[in-house]
């Protein structure tokens, strides 16, 4: 296997953690004696080892049997190690003290606490580095973390369900069902992926939103902002009882998004109602938009999604994909 290889198979270890790795990024580790592999690791769940860690710990169990020191060893890595003390000590402190003597890194970690600052430490502690390979790979398999830190924001994603004639939910009534089950299945496995999801008052006064992932396999569920300055909300709701919920009641949304910058959010799925919609789009900062569209009209006791000649390209987005849910369409726009 050439070094290529190593960071694919290395890739394929960091991806069995997607769902809990979230916030942070998939990492993938092997630990090479030669051309033969001793350990593997990845970063398995956010808040705990980080991949490099875990490889090393299980190298450990390997040692006087498999080799007999750590400097025999080459350390692949599909991301930078970390060189800052965050909810785990440094990697590049667990590199360096385990006595390994070359390092191949897939690509640089863009999170400025590391970017470039690790290898420099590994490299005043006479550790080989090479840096570069599969870099795109990586970049694509981490896309929201790496958006996040070359931006200084989330990505945002609004998702809609739009009956045919353009509607949202029926006037004075409760949640509309407007798409499919396989399509309500559909959007679980979409807020699996993200790290939050924003939804406004009406929305959870309305539809008594659960705003949770119900998918059938383990994730770090999304937490939840609430855009709300409502002082009488019932915390009883479904939507307060699972995971955290943060309410914020700033109305400027460029300012709501921009305190995201240095936390632990790196995707942001937006689901609400057309008010809230329609704001978010009239700013610069939404990236995607999925809509999710019945064959079915609400007719006239259906309030509209946009105002009349406003459609999701005029607003500056692309259609990437279309496809068929059921009799459902569900498109994909992303920003121009
Ligand atoms: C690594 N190996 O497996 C991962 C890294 O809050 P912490 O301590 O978990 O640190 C999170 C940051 O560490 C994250 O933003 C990213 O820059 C890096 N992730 N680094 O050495 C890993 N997952
Ligand atoms: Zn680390």
């Amino acid at each position: 296997m050439n070094i290529e290889e190593y960071i694919q198979r290395a890739i394929s270890l960091a991806e069995t953690y997607r769902y809990t790795a979230k916030p942070n990024p998939m990492v993938g580790a092997i630990l090479l004696k030669d051309k033969t592999i001793i350990a593997e690791g990845a970063h398995e769940l956010f808040g705990s080892n980080h991949a490099e860690v875990n490889v090393i710990e299980s190298a450990k169990k390997k040692l006087g049997e498999k080799f007999k020191s750590f400097s025999e060893l080459t350390l692949i890595c599909t991301l930078e190690p970390c060189n800052h003390r965050g909810k785990t000590p440094p990697c590049t402190e667990a590199i360096i003290n385990s006595g390994i003597k070359k390092v191949i890194i897939g690509c640089q970690d863009p999170n400025s606490r590391m970017s470039g600052k690790s290898i420099k430490k590994l490299i005043e502690n006479n550790i080989e580095v090479k840096v570069g390979f599969c870099e795109n790979d990586i970049k694509e398999q981490n896309k929201f973390f790496f958006y996040k830190h070359n931006n200084q924001k989330p990505y945002l994603t609004v998702k809609i369900a739009s009956s045919s004639d353009g509607k949202s939910h029926y006037r004075n009534k409760n949640r509309t069902y407007i798409t499919s089950v396989s399509s309500r299945d559909d959007v679980q496995q979409l807020r699996a992926q993200y790290d939050a999801i924003l939804t406004g008052g009406n929305t959870l006064i309305n539809d008594n939103p659960r705003m949770n992932a119900r998918v059938n396999f383990e994730i770090n569920q999304p937490k939840k902002i609430l855009l709300s300055n409502k002082n009488n909300l019932d915390i009883n709701q479904q939507f307060f009882q699972d995971s955290q919920v943060e309410i914020v009641k700033e109305k400027n949304l460029e300012t709501v998004i921009n305190n995201y910058k240095n936390k632990d959010y790196c995707s942001i799925l937006i689901e609400a109602g057309p008010k809230l919609v329609n704001a978010f789009l009239s700013t610069n900062l939404v990236d995607e938009v999925i809509v999710y569209q019945s064959p079915h009209p609400l007719g006239p006791n259906g309030v509209d999604w946009f105002n009349k000649d406003i459609t999701v390209e005029s607003l500056g987005f692309n259609l990437e994909s279309s496809y068929k849910i059921d009799d459902d369409t569900k498109k994909i726009f992303l920003k121009c």
